[in-house]
């Protein structure tokens, strides 16, 4: 393979050979689609050697030997994507971060600097496995201190799946001012394009700071004032008052495009579509789908579609539309600029102009798309007996200033991590007196294959009563979603588990006063959250934390040499030198 290579740099044909080959040389960025390999737009079920869409990717990827570094330095500053400035984070000085790129194999590199003066902060791989590397998660408390001011840390791990997906602050709600990115880690794909567009982020926006915000949802009562202003889409929108543009597209008449969709919102469920066109899914969360023709797809906050839009359409400009499901009910998000969240796809030729096109009808839900993982896998058959419960619901708690605040309780407790001591830290020092708000659950001895089931269940709170769907994220893992329903699970669930290829991904949706199954093999040693992905929610409690495999962490790559150095750093700031102490009341997640 090397000495290939070797004969191609020599040869005459040097230059042009080079170019199209995925660059190998280390610490450059990949930008565009590599074209190595037998992956060409017919035949973009195949990867390279002997990788393609068959793989079994939970124990097989292939070994590329290249490493690809990125740095993130994250400051305090403004931005006005939209027009309308406000005070905000930023990555390398822009609104979100630049996006990781990768092949499938490739390991990834980034330092991440906080240059904050007043924050700390830890960046999350969403829908990363991290096999064996639990120590790059990226969540304070649980699996890392906090960055302090001033301090750098590097985290590595394998893109050992292929797909799209975001990276973004797993510190409180900091992700909701901007310290996020996208990722894009290319691999093999359920259907063919010419093209990839990359990936299309869609997101809520407010124009008051999270921080600010999530305080004054923790302590309203009832129905939290959750109204975004606006949304971008693809970082950019047009505000109520006209500043701002839209995003444009440009696509080709007659070719395939594959785009990767990105909800990177905080708490708005949205509907997306593309004017007189169709959207093929090829892809859930990291997980290849059989190829499903929609008009409008849902997306639940930190859900990933890859589509394939055909551009079959007279040459012209067409909208892309991104809907928030307010008619569902108040709770599924609620935006004031709803039906004017656009973006612009414009036919090469086609005048420059703003579309005329109307939306297709629809009707609106709050619910994950049904698709059909392309592998098969099945999940063994348990009585379910075996099964865990997490019951949630929200409820009134009282703070050490004797203030009534919101929470959302698992199992009656809200998470509250120390950031100070993370979870690893416990284990490295054998130490298993978790305080109960770490609401950590030991896995019991798994079997072989380490199969466990979970029940999810939204129940009423004893003081507040409300019905929220949630979008429920776990780390470190894909997990099988057997099923999904309103009601009480033991009541009406039981009988409708699907065990045969169930939808596989990595976040799904919770129903309002309902239930989800889920299974997963824990079989990836280390402490792995399981949360909801609405940033308020997660900062009023709703998480827990998995402990996996515990006798075998201070095995895998040295968790211990992280933390002592990020956690001495930590200790120098906190709480000494720190203009600000956490809020009691936030889950520190
Ligand atoms: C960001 O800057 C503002 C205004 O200067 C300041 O009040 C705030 O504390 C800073 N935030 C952080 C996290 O450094
Ligand atoms: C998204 O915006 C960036 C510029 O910020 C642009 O380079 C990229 O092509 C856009 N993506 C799509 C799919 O339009
Ligand atoms: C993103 O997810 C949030 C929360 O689940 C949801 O309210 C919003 O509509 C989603 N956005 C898109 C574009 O799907
Ligand atoms: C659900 O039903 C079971 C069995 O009837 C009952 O024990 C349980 O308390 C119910 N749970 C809720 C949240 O209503
Ligand atoms: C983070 O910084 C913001 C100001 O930008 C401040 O309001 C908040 O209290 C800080 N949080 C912590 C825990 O330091
Ligand atoms: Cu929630």
């Amino acid at each position: 393979m090397r000495l290939q290579y070797a004969i191609f740099l020599i040869s005459p044909l040097a230059d042009v050979t080079a170019s199209k080959l995925p660059k190998k040389d280390h610490g450059e960025a990949l930008n565009s689609y590599p074209s190595g390999g037998k992956n060409r737009p017919k035949h973009r079920a195949c990867w390279k050697g002997k990788y393609d869409i068959n793989t079994d990717y939970d124990t097989n990827w292939p070994e590329t030997g290249v490493t690809r570094r990125y740095d993130l330095a994250i400051t305090n500053g403004t931005a006005s994507p939209d027009g309308v400035r406000r005070q905000m984070f930023l990555i390398n000085g822009e609104y979100m971060g630049p996006t990781l790129y990768a092949d499938w194999g490739d390991h990834v590199e980034i330092t991440v600097t906080n240059n904050l003066q007043d924050n700390g902060t830890g960046i999350h791989w969403h829908g990363i496995r991290q096999w064996r590397t639990n120590g790059e998660d990226g969540v304070p408390g649980v699996t890392e201190c906090p960055l302090a001011p001033g301090h750098s840390k590097v985290y590595r791990w394998q893109a050992t799946q292929y797909g799209t997906s975001w990276y973004h602050s797993h510190w409180g709600v900091q992700y909701a001012d901007g310290v996020l990115g996208m990722m894009v880690i290319n691999g093999p794909s359920t259907a063919n394009y010419d093209v990839d567009l990359g990936p299309f982020s869609v997101s809520d926006w407010y124009y008051e700071t999270a921080s600010a915000r999530s305080w004054t949802v923790a302590h309203s009562f009832g129905r939290p004032p959750t109204i975004a202003d606006t949304g971008l889409i693809n970082r950019t929108m047009v505000s109520k008052e006209g500043t701002g543009s839209y995003g444009v597209t440009v696509i080709k008449k007659c070719k395939k495009y594959k785009l990767r969709l990105i909800n990177a919102s905080v708490d708005n469920h949205f509907k997306v579509s593309l004017d007189r066109h169709t959207f093929e899914v090829i892809a859930a969360d990291f997980v290849p789908v059989k190829p499903k023709k929609v008009d409008w797809l849902f997306m639940a906050i930190g859900q990933r579609y890859d589509v394939i839009i055909r551009a079959n359409q007279p040459v012209d400009n067409y909208w892309f539309r991104a809907e928030v499901q307010d008619r569902v009910g108040p709770d599924c998000g609620r935006n004031a600029n709803n039906g004017n969240i656009k973006s612009i796809f414009r036919y090469r030729g086609a005048p420059v102009r703003d579309p005329t096109t109307r939306g297709t009808p629809y009707t609106q839900s709050c619910s994950d798309e049904a698709v059909t993982p392309y592998r098969h896998t099945s999940v063994p058959r348990k009585p379910l007996a075996e099964a865990g419960q997490l019951n949630t619901a929200i409820d009134l708690g009282v703070n050490n200033q004797g203030q009534s605040v919101v929470k959302w309780g698992i199992n009656t407790t809200p998470m509250n991590v120390g950031w100070d001591k993370p979870t690893l830290q416990y284990v490295m020092e054998g130490n298993d007196n978790y305080p109960e708000a770490m609401n950590l659950i030991s896995l019991p001895k798994p079997d072989k294959a380490c199969w466990n089931y979970w029940i999810f269940q939204e129940v009423k709170g004893t003081q507040i009563s409300i019905s929220i769907p949630h979008p429920v994220h776990l780390h470190g893992h894909d997990f099988w979603v057997l099923g999904q329903g309103v009601g009480n699970f033991s009541e009406t669930g039981g009988s409708t588990l699907e065990y045969h290829n169930p939808v596989r991904r990595d976040t799904t949706m919770l129903p309002a006063g309902g239930w989800v199954v889920v299974a997963f093999k824990a079989n990836n040693p280390g402490a792995w959250l399981f949360h909801c992905h609405i940033a308020w929610h997660a900062a009023q409690g709703m998480a827990v934390q998995f402990l996996e495999a515990e006798s075998k962490i201070s095995a895998i790559r040295a968790p211990a040499t992280h933390l002592a150095k990020t956690c001495k750093s930590w200790g120098k700031y906190y709480p000494k030198h720190a203009a600000y102490l956490k809020d009691a009341d936030d889950s520190g997640i």
